[in-house]
Order: C-alpha cells, then sequence, then structure tokens
C-alpha cells in the first residue's frame, strides 16, 4: 500500500532508535515517551501520568485493594500538609530523610506560624491521630489504609516511574495488641505485594526481610520484595515493616487491655507505589517497545482489519463480530482509516499489546483470522470458530511465559559466592550475589564502598542456616544475604 509523506514521517519517529542491550536508558526513556506512558513537565523531577499508564496503576490498584478489603482493611484519607512538630516527634524517623522533604512555609503573602511539610509518609499525622481513637483492645486491631500522592525531594537523577519527586501510592499503617498479630500481619501484606508482582506483573520477587543498614530507622524490622532486571540492577518492589512499640511510645497511643493494664500497641506500616509500573516496563519491554503481562495490559487484544477499498464492510462487519465474541477481554478494534495496517502493526507492538487479531479479505474467505503475540512474534491462523477459545489459551500463556523468561533472566544472573574474590567480579558482570554476611552495617558500608554500589537487598526467608564466615570481613556470618547493584 503506498504510504503519504505524513505518515512516512510519523514512521521514522514513531518506533526505537536504540536496543534494550546496547544502551538499557536511553531504550526506557523512549518506550515511555513514545508508547504515551508518561510525559515530563516542567517541574524537574516529576512525571505526567498519561492514560495509558494510569489505566495499567488502576489495574494495579484494584487488584491490591481488593486483597486488602478482603482481609479487613480500611481506606480512609488524611491530610497532604503535616506539621513541622508532628513530622520531627519520632527522631529515627525522619533522621536521615530530612532533606528530602518539601516545605510549606508560606501562604500567599504571609508566612505561616508553622511551616507545613508536604507528606513523605503519613506515619506521624496518623498515629497522631490513633493516639486519640485508641482506647481499649476493642478498639483494635485497626487497621487502614490510604491510597494518595507522596512528595520526596529526591536529589539523585530522576528515573520515569522508578524515582520521582512526587508518586503515587498505597501506605498502610495498623495497630495491634500483641506482637504476633503484627508480626503475621507483616508478612501476610507482603505475600499481597508478592502476588501483585508474580500473578499481575508476572515478575518473580524475592520475599525476605531488610538488613540492619537497609531497614527502615524507625522499625523494629524491614521486609521487602526484590526483583533483579534484565539490565543486570536489582530493585526494592515494595516493603513491610513492622514499627513495635516505637511510634506508640512516642505518639503515646495506648490501649487498656483484657487484663486491666495500660499497655502500647504494635504497628506497623507497608507500602506499594508506582515504582511497579517501571518495574514491568523495564522487565518485560524488548527492541520492539513495551510488552505488557495480559493480566494488567490496559488493552488485551488489538483488531486490526486489512481494509481495501473492495469489501471493506465484509471485513469490518467480520472484526466486529470477533469484538463481540471477546467481549470479557479488553478489545481495541483499530478501523481508523487514516493509517496503514503495517503502521497499526508497528504502533500496538510498540504499546505492547499482548494479542493481534488481522483479518483482510482472504481470511474472510477462508474463515479465519490471523493471530500474533507479541511475547514471541509467533503469528497464525485460527478458524473462526476457535478464536475464543485460543485467545483464552494464549493470553494465560503469555502471562507463564513472560513470567517464566524473567524468572530464566534472574536465576542465570544468580551466583553463590564464598570468597571476596568472587564477590568482587560477581560485582563486575553484575550479577545477583548470594552470599554470608555478618549482619554489621559498617562491613555493609564497605562493601558499598569497594565496589561502587552494591548494597544488600534482603535476606531470603527460606534461606539456609549460614555455616560459615562473613564474604567480605570473615567474621563468623550471620545470614545468607542477596547483594546487587540497585537503583
Ligand atoms: C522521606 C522523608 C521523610 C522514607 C522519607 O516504607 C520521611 C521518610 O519515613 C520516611 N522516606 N521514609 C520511610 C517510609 C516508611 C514506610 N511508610 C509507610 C514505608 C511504607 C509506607
Amino acid at each position: 500500500m503506498k504510504k503519504s509523506i505524513k505518515e512516512n514521517k510519523t514512521e521514522q519517529t514513531l518506533g526505537l532508535t536504540v536496543t534494550r542491550e546496547n544502551n538499557f536508558s536511553e531504550w526506557y526513556t523512549q518506550v515511555i515517551q513514545k508508547a504515551e506512558l508518561a510525559d515530563y513537565t516542567k517541574v524537574s523531577g516529576c512525571i505526567v501520568f498519561r492514560p495509558y499508564s494510569y489505566a495499567i496503576w488502576e489495574k494495579t490498584k484494584d487488584f491490591l485493594d481488593k486483597k486488602l478489603k478482603k482481609s479487613g482493611v480500611k481506606n480512609v484519607y488524611f491530610p497532604l500538609f503535616i506539621p513541622e512538630s508532628l513530622l520531627c516527634k519520632e527522631e529515627e524517623h525522619v533522621e536521615g530523610f530530612s532533606p528530602e522533604v518539601a516545605w510549606v512555609t508560606q501562604a500567599g503573602n504571609s508566612k505561616l506560624s508553622e511551616k507545613l511539610a508536604v507528606r513523605p509518609t503519613s506515619e506521624t499525622i496518623m498515629y497522631d491521630t490513633y493516639a486519640k481513637w485508641v482506647r481499649s483492645h476493642n478498639d483494635l486491631p485497626l487497621r487502614l489504609n490510604q491510597w494518595c500522592n507522596i512528595v520526596r525531594w529526591e536529589f539523585k537523577y530522576a528515573v520515569p516511574f522508578l524515582r520521582t519527586r512526587e508518586f503515587l501510592w498505597q501506605e498502610g499503617h495498623t495497630v495491634f495488641a500483641t506482637k504476633k498479630e503484627a508480626d503475621e500481619e507483616v508478612r501476610e501484606i507482603l505475600d499481597y505485594y508478592a502476588s501483585v508482582y508474580e500473578d499481575l506483573l508476572a515478575i518473580p520477587v524475592i520475599k525476605g526481610k531488610k538488613s540492619q543498614k537497609e531497614k527502615f530507622a524507625g522499625a523494629d524490622y524491614t521486609t521487602s520484595v526484590e526483583v533483579f532486571l534484565p539490565n543486570g540492577k536489582a530493585i526494592q518492589g515494595a516493603t513491610s515493616h513492622c514499627l513495635g512499640q516505637n511510634f506508640s511510645k512516642s505518639f503515646e497511643i495506648s490501649f487498656l487491655d483484657r487484663d486491666e493494664k495500660r499497655k502500647h500497641p504494635w504497628q506497623n506500616s507497608w507500602g506499594f507505589t508506582t515504582r511497579s509500573i517501571g518495574i514491568m516496563i523495564m522487565m518485560h519491554g524488548d527492541d520492539k517497545g513495551l510488552v505488557i503481562p495480559p493480566n494488567v495490559a490496559p488493552t488485551q487484544i488489538v483488531i486490526i482489519p486489512i481494509l481495501f477499498k473492495k469489501n471493506k464492510e465484509t471485513v469490518l462487519k467480520a472484526a466486529n463480530e470477533i469484538k463481540k465474541s471477546l467481549n470479557k477481554y479488553e478489545v481495541y478494534l483499530d478501523d481508523r482509516e487514516a493509517y496503514s495496517s503495517g503502521w497499526k502493526f508497528n504502533e500496538w507492538e510498540l504499546k505492547g499489546v499482548p494479542i493481534r487479531i488481522e483479518i483482510g479479505p482472504r481470511d474472510i474467505e477462508k474463515k479465519q483470522a490471523i493471530l500474533a503475540r507479541r511475547d514471541t512474534g509467533e503469528k497464525k491462523p485460527v478458524p473462526f470458530k476457535k478464536i475464543k477459545d485460543e485467545v483464552k489459551k494464549t493470553l494465560e500463556d503469555i502471562q507463564k511465559n513472560l513470567f517464566k523468561k524473567a524468572l530464566e533472566c534472574r536465576e542465570q544472573a544468580k551466583v553463590t559466592v564464598t570468597s571476596w574474590d568472587e564477590f568482587m567480579r560477581a560485582a563486575e558482570n553484575k550479577k545477583l550475589i548470594y552470599a554470608m554476611h555478618c549482619g554489621e552495617t559498617e562491613c555493609e558500608d564497605w562493601i558499598k564502598d569497594k565496589t561502587k554500589g552494591v548494597k544488600s537487598l534482603n535476606m531470603p526467608f527460606d534461606a539456609k542456616e549460614p555455616e560459615g564466615n562473613c564474604v567480605h570481613c570473615g567474621k563468623k556470618a550471620k545470614y545468607w544475604m542477596f547483594f546487587g547493584k540497585s537503583y
């Protein structure tokens, strides 16, 4: 088909101009902009979530929100502004974070009597209120969650979705009468996070406990799900903290227990952010653009009718019938006549739609359509009658295949090392390093220093007992730990 000049022009700029292998960060920037996921603005470090990425966020959010509600968590909304006196109440909490806090100091021309932080996280404002709400054991457990935006004034370079000054998340803040309940919930929530990654986003995670150095300072302990990306970097997917009684003591939250004694309750906090979208893009994307797992794809199937002047109506009618038969999926029938079929193929590949169905006059004669899958590029004719079954099977298969590929990539990069020499070599080769460690913060600082940025990720829950010495300092090892360069 002949193309207009205008069309040719667009075509030159539509596709990606670099490969993922050769220039990962440029590849990522191009994918995000060309697939219309995000855009930059005049506010440095902040991005626009365009409809396509916001739709992915909504799906992720719905999936997690359902699990939280089923478990008994209720949604709330607390103010965006936190008075300075509140934010600084629990010292350990803000320590180290204070350079990242953005402040409102003025309204119009008048200075505020107390400056207000734009929430970087909501522990303080929520727990100040919890102190009023929690009176007796009958008020517990208190399990609240909010979906909101957060501002942290990062000074490291921004990476869309992964590290921006404003982002979206949910933060759960819960209160229990006993440590046992709190401990159990930390793991329950971490399992939900793992399920979002594994079942929805087709991304395998490592569940474990953070080291003393990497845990949230206000917490007794921090658990996380960690992801290994195909560029050799690791990234924290989400965290679930047991805050112990640290905040209940400083915010004077107490309850009268069954034994008539007044006690400080046990608290948790946990969060999952829009960073997950960036992780998904990096994990599955390829040189043609995005590859979105079917379970989270805003459009799961695109139907492209191959239109000629002759038979146009027949082809469109057949395409519409296919669309109708797939009404339980998110289907888009791309019948725009201003674009050629080839142009549309490229566009939907760039946008990572899992299945493309092509249908032209010759297919109609054969009572079939062509089904193309985005993950493998495989194309095959499918008889009309079998389309529904084939689509169901293919979507399931793509979902599984993406997970499997991601898992293979991680397992290939994983090395267990027992000497510092091996550790250094593995770090240079961008491996996911598994090693025994003493657990000392100072030792981790040294490792980070000597390797130009390798950090501990977590100590997996399913680790064996460490029998041996710390890979770096040679002291008796306390844990098996994952290490990697990270975002
Ligand atoms: C930045 C500025 C001020 C992280 C910050 O992980 C305070 C903080 O407390 C801060 N950056 N944090 C830790 C957040 C802990 C916790 N909050 C609830 C979570 C999950 C959701």
